[in-house]
């Protein structure tokens, strides 16, 4: 061998381990990969960040937590697939989006309280009260008509204080109106809820409120809701004995009557201006005849008013519907859906603000008259009250 064949067997060899070192070099390099979740703590990725040589096949795999899903996938790769295959090349950041999964099971779309699985009617109107299927409850005469605020009495005992205020304050001086012989109490004797009807009781019973002292106790109802335009019925039996004076009406919630549930928000004219519509009046001395009444304020402020007397058998006996119809040309007021009075509503009268219910039985007075000595109490039944408006 001579010396330049053994030079270039040394080159060959230094050469050789040279490649041997650079291209196993090659094969041991590797890359960081970097992983992020968003939003923080909504799920995680099963491939951990670290060193990874390149060429190797990584498998990412999102999985959200909680109520959190996968969206996709971003920084170095742009993806929806999940999971997702990836050759790692070079320094790479992997970050798996997360979306807050909504809660369908408790979702309410239309805000009726019916959540939308249940609800048979996706889109009801607001302002409207609703059936168990979430659907608008129509009134029985009239298709126009849709439930707004009502009380069923499908409850025992005291009177749902959200829907109900007893008036119990005499407004005039230690008195209520109409040289009436009551008190008005909050007194559950007077007012009470059982077997799905709302009982008014009038009691002959010595009471004093105000150092002021009655021979008789009933109560005095104001519905907490007020109303402009709509139909009002009322499924009641009425007392039978002589001297009650049942009676079912509203009054604008302007009235600055004292101790009403309105008068001290909405108090700002008197009666008659603010209008009333005694949907039903029984006097004390014939209970075959009721009463459908406006009383109000004419243009001028000069009290009128207009009404009618109808005939009815067996209002104690039996359960008869009560029922006004009011829009912004006419006021109805119906016995079993017959109407028997109306009045024009025009500019002439006072009925274009809202009012709200009241419900009592008062004793004695003008138009209790005389009250019979072997009276010991008797009362009004109420199976409901139902308010509906035109949509
Ligand atoms: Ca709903
Ligand atoms: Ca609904």
């Amino acid at each position: 061998m001579t010396a330049n064949q053994i030079k270039s067997y040394y080159s060959l060899f230094f050469f050789s381990i040279f490649m041997t070192i650079f291209l196993s070099c090659q094969d041991q390099k590797t890359f960081k990969l970097r992983t992020y979740i968003i939003p923080e703590n909504s799920g995680e990725i099963l491939t951990e960040s670290g060193l990874y040589s390149a060429g190797t096949n990584l498998i990412f795999e999102a999985i959200g937590k909680g109520n959190f899903t996968f969206v996709r996938w971003s920084g170095d790769i742009d993806s929806r697939s999940n999971p997702f295959n990836f050759e790692i090349y070079s320094d790479t950041d992997i970050v798996a989006e997360f979306t807050k999964i909504k809660d369908m099971s408790s979702e309410d779309s239309d805000g009726d309280g019916v959540i939308d699985s249940n609800d048979k009617c996706p889109n009801t109107e607001l302002g409207f009260v609703v059936d168990d299927d979430g659907c608008n409850i129509i009134n029985e005469f009239d298709n126009n008509y849709f439930l707004v605020w009502g009380d069923e009495f499908e409850y025992d005992g005291e009177l749902d204080k959200n829907k109900w205020h007893h008036q119990i304050i005499p407004p005039n001086n230690g008195s209520w109106w109409n040289n009436e012989l009551q008190h008005y109490t909050n007194n559950i004797k007077n007012s009470f809820v059982s077997d799905g009807k709302l009982k008014i009781v009038a009691i002959k019973e010595n009471y004093t409120v105000d150092n002021s002292s009655k021979n008789y106790t009933s109560a005095r109802l104001n519905s907490k809701y007020g109303f402009k335009y709509g139909r009002v019925d009322v499924k009641a039996k009425l007392p039978s004995s002589e001297g009650t004076w049942p009676a079912i009406w509203t009054l604008g919630t302007n009235i600055n009557e004292v101790g009403n549930y309105f008068g001290d928000s909405d108090g700002s004219v008197g009666w008659p201006r603010c209008g009333e519509i005694d949907i039903m009046e029984q006097n004390g001395w014939n209970k075959n005849e009721l009463y459908g009444y406006f009383h109000f304020a004419d243009s001028k402020g000069e009290y009128d008013s207009h009404g009618s007397v109808t005939n009815i058998s067996n209002s104690s006996g039996q359960y008869h519907i009560y029922s006004m119809e009011w829009t912004d040309k006419i006021i109805r007021i119906l016995v079993d859906n017959k109407e028997f009075v109306s009045l024009i509503n025009n500019g002439n009268v006072p009925y274009d603000n809202p009012h709200y219910v009241l419900l009592n039985i008062a004793i004695g007075g003008n138009l209790g008259g005389e009250v019979s000595q072997s009276f010991i109490q008797d009362k009004m039944e109420i199976d409901y009250v139902r308010v509906f408006q035109k949509k």
